[in-house]
């Protein structure tokens, strides 16, 4: 393929992963407009360009090169990784983008008195992830049936075309609304930067270290707090050791102080409120947890 000078990035264009992806695109300081058909945004603040698509197909557009990188779910990516070797050779996961968390589990009706999963032998389980659960069987010795459904898999036990389901779960809402009950993991799942395995030779490669840059920049600040609190000068190390993952902070003289500072510290992570309620015991004051919009450290 010739050097190529702008990235195109495949989204899924309209479901679950569709708004959070744009939105953090948006976060990443990334702009584009729309083609009339919609399928295709052009970018404006960086040459990053959008290809609206089914997440199913991403995985294939990757592999052949009509998209750089894609976001997608862990689950759809690692069903097309198992199911081709020239998929696993050359696409991989870059980074977990921390939303559309789900897993892919194995759930049964709930009047079968579920205990083990060697109950699982010679029974006929529905799902849309063969290959990832002909791994997972494989892998513990168990021979079961796989019926492959592309859609409605969690009606497929009262239909009597399976025995149980593998199949993607959130709340569990859908499960015990068709009353089955989630008895294993096969994978855990959130939507991901899938990427090719080889770096690109061209100016492509620079645009998505760009990328990669700002998303992981996007990704901490959601984790990142900003604690800021008033002191005993003396407790300090103890505040300290009590915060999550500090990784900058400021120590203020305040002009009413007796023996007291203001502190602002920026944490990796959110205190929790025992963490809060023991800097409340060191006598510390005006205890405030506030998001970051952005860090530049
Ligand atoms: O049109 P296109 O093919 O692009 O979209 P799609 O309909 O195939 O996918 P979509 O938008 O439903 O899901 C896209 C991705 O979102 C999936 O590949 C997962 O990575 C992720 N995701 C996160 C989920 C769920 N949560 C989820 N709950 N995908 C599907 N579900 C299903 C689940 O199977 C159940 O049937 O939603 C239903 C509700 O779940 P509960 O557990 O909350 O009841
Ligand atoms: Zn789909």
């Amino acid at each position: 393929m010739s050097a190529r000078d702008r990235l195109r990035l495949a989204v899924q264009k309209s479901g679950r992963l569709a708004e959070p992806s744009r939105e953090l695109l948006a976060r990443c300081g990334l702009s584009f407009r729309e083609s009339r058909d919609r399928l295709f945004c052009y970018g404006e603040t960086l040459p990053i360009d959008l290809l609206l698509v089914r997440d199913d197909d991403i995985p294939g557009l990757l592999q052949q090169g009509v998209c750089d990188l894609g976001i997608v779910g862990r689950n759809v990516l690692a069903e097309a990784l198992a199911a081709s070797e020239s998929a696993g050779e050359n696409l991989r996961e870059w980074l977990p983008l921390g939303f559309g968390a789900c897993r892919l589990a194995l759930a049964v009706p709930q009047e079968w008195g579920f205990l083990e999963l060697r109950e699982l032998a010679g029974k006929r389980i529905a799902t849309s992830y063969p290959m990832l659960l002909r791994r997972w069987l494989e892998q513990r010795g168990l021979r079961a049936e796989i019926v492959v459904l592309s859609g409605s898999v969690e009606i497929a036990p009262r239909l009597g075309t399976a025995d149980l389901i593998c199949d993607l779960v959130s709340t569990g809402a859908t499960l015990a609304a068709n009353q089955l009950r989630e008895v294993a993991t096969v994978l855990e799942s959130e939507a991901v930067l899938a990427g090719p395995v080889r770096p690109f030779g061209d100016e492509r490669a620079a645009l998505a270290e760009l990328l990669l840059r700002r998303l992981r920049g996007v990704l901490e600040g959601r984790a990142s707090r900003l604690v800021m609190m008033r002191a005993p000068v003396s407790a300090l190390a103890e505040i300290e050791r009590r915060l999550p993952r500090v990784s900058a902070r400021n120590v203020l003289p305040l002009a009413d102080a007796h023996g007291a500072v203001a502190i602002q510290a920026l944490c990796g992570a959110e205190p929790s409120w025992a963490q809060l309620e023991e800097l409340k015991r060191l006598g510390v004051e005006n205890l405030l947890v506030l998001p970051v919009e952005k860090a530049l450290l």
